[in-house]
């Protein structure tokens, strides 16, 4: 199973009810076996606090840290309506004239609203070394360990504080992104796929359909709400996060988290909300409702094993390992590599440490890190070179 936290518009105020709701996030996330990934769809501070990010930044490095997540690579970000500087003078006139007419000069707006984003990009690139896209706050796509593609929106470009509807985001961009038949594919925002302009409502149904997204989180509404977006003869639910940090001030928003449960080919949804003098409270809005976590090509769907699926591979190791065609899909590889793994006796991981002493293998280790073990492998190129040598070793008494 993969389990993501959900949440947003965090706009931190360090007082009570967030120093103890802080703590009791924490405890309650580690009520759950574990929690594989966190997303936080925008708004990660106020306005009047311009480029200083801190409190979400120091708060992020430590909600990550105590998941014993890794937050390079299980932390997804998208800038809100807060993340944005609205003194940059041509900000305005840029909005007025994307508003009128959002396909006239797109790349022209875009970019002259994108300048906005710049104190929201340094934050990123602070928090997530290495953050694979130059412009974090523009359109683009990031895989969370080859089992999810989340495609980052900035649906606050044009956001102006007058209007919460008609909010324009980079369409063509949204087309044009990277997305995975072979897993599911999020759609990542801060507003509500219903506060999009309605031209563009229409292309991102368009760009939806077009990929098979299973699915739109977002927040901004500071209140739990769960719509499905018409696609004709489908729909897609856009889930619209709690605001996920009290504050004794804000008598309007809902506090709260969600917990996303991924197992086979449904995700499941859990809301958590939280109110001071009590604490956490399931939520029956959000608890229970579930959507098809929908991959293109089924039969290359996810790699993550709960236990080896010894039967589905070859487990003959008589194949002349140098055979190996080099085209072989990645996919392939990892399965091959997993499945065999199991096989191998202490003798023959010794003699597979030999030569990989870069990348020492244990025996014994369960899904979640032998997935890691060939992610890193991947990302290094020689992944196909392991699957190699881990044949050849099998083959040796
Ligand atoms: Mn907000």
């Amino acid at each position: 199973m993969v389990r993501w936290l959900h949440i947003s518009d965090l706009h931190i105020v360090k007082r009570a009810d967030w120093i103890n709701f802080e703590k009791e996030l924490i405890k309650k996330c580690r009520e759950y076996e574990k929690i594989d990934l966190v997303i936080v769809t925008g708004d990660f501070h106020n306005f009047s606090e311009g480029d200083n990010f801190c409190l979400a930044r120091d708060f992020l490095q430590k909600l990550l840290e105590n998941l014993e997540l890794d937050i390079e690579r299980d932390l997804f970000v998208v800038p809100g309506n807060h993340d944005g500087v609205s003194s940059v003078l041509t900000k305005n006139f840029f909005i007025r004239s994307a508003k009128n007419n959002p396909f006239e000069d797109t790349e022209q707006w875009v970019d002259g609203l994108l300048v906005a984003f710049e104190g929201y990009e340094n934050f990123v690139r602070e928090l997530i070394p290495h953050y694979p896209v130059e412009h974090p706050a523009s359109v683009h796509n990031r895989t969370w360990r080859n089992q999810i593609n989340f495609i980052h929106c900035n649906t606050a470009l044009a956001a102006d504080g007058k209007e919460k509807d008609k909010q324009l985001l980079d369409v063509d961009a949204l087309a044009e992104t990277t997305y995975m038949p072979d897993m599911p594919n999020i759609l990542l925002a801060h507003n509500s796929f219903f506060d999009l302009h309605q031209k563009h409502q229409q292309r991102v149904k368009d760009t939806i359909r077009a990929n098979s997204i299973c699915a739109y989180f977002c927040g901004d509404w500071h209140k739990q709400e769960i719509h499905e977006i018409p696609l004709g003869r489908e729909e897609v639910p856009c889930v619209v996060s709690y605001r996920s940090a009290p504050d004794p001030q804000d008598d309007y928003s809902s506090f709260g988290i969600i917990l996303g449960e991924w197992e086979g080919d449904l995700a499941e949804l859990r809301g958590w909300s939280w109110e001071s003098g009590q604490g956490f409270i399931e939520d029956p809005k959000i608890t229970g409702k579930s959507f098809p976590m929908r991959v293109e090509h089924a039969q290359q769907a996810t790699s993550h094993l709960d236990a080896p699926n010894i039967e589905e591979l070859p487990t003959k190791i008589s194949v002349d390992a140098k055979s190996l065609d080099p085209q072989i899909e990645e996919y392939t590889l990892e399965r091959l590599f997993i499945t065999n793994y199991y096989q191998l006796t202490r003798q023959q991981c010794t003699l597979f440490n030999q030569k990989h002493g870069d990348m020492p293998l244990a025996l014994g280790v369960d899904s979640r890190k032998l997935s890691d073990y060939v992610n890193a492998a991947q990302e290094r190129g020689v992944l196909s070179d392991l699957v190699q040598d881990l044949f050849l070793v099998l083959a040796s008494d």
